[in-house]
């Protein structure tokens, strides 16, 4: 697989209401895009740090993965994003071959219009990994 940077780190936020200003106010970085991912049960805030971006996730339903994993954690680092440069598809089949578990057997639809899929964290060393390729690019 080749992997090209770290897209976003996805951060669990209980709300984005009370997140997004220590991000604009203290960090000095500024949400460029508020966005709900309905099938996710989230809504995101995004903003940029150089290549890379942060993704703010408050849960928008109490079954939501999100939820689930503010529950049982709290707040903080939800899940690391890789740009992969070669197709989604290609590196879950690659990964696949390896014995990593996959959460997506295919890619979907994710925020900003990517293609995403999410790698199992029991397989990942306890890291919810998703790989992510933007279909414009
Ligand atoms: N990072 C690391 N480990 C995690 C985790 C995370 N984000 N979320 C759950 N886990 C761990 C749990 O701690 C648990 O470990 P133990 O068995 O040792 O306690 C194990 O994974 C199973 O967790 P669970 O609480 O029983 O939760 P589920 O199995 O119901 O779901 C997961 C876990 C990762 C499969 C599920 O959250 C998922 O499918 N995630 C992918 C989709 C997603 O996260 N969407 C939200 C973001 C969407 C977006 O970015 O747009």
């Amino acid at each position: 697989m080749n992997i090209s940077h770290i897209e976003h780190l996805g951060i669990a936020v209980k709300s984005l209401e009370q997140a997004i200003p220590y991000y604009e106010n203290v960090l000095g970085l500024k949400c460029y895009s508020i966005e709900e991912v309905a099938d996710q049960k989230v809504k995101t805030a995004f903003f940029k740090v150089g290549q890379t971006k942060l993704e703010l996730l408050e849960p928008t339903s109490e079954d939501s993965a999100v939820a689930k994993f503010i529950e049982k954690r709290g707040e903080g680092i939800h899940h690391l994003a890789f740009a992969v440069e070669d197709g989604v598809a290609n590196a879950l089949a690659e990964v696949e071959a390896k014995e990593v578990k996959l959460i997506d057997k295919a890619p979907r639809k994710g925020a900003e219009g990517l293609n995403i899929a999410f790698l199992h964290p029991k397989s990942t060393i306890g890291v919810l990994t998703e790989l992510c390729e933007d279909p414009n690019k």
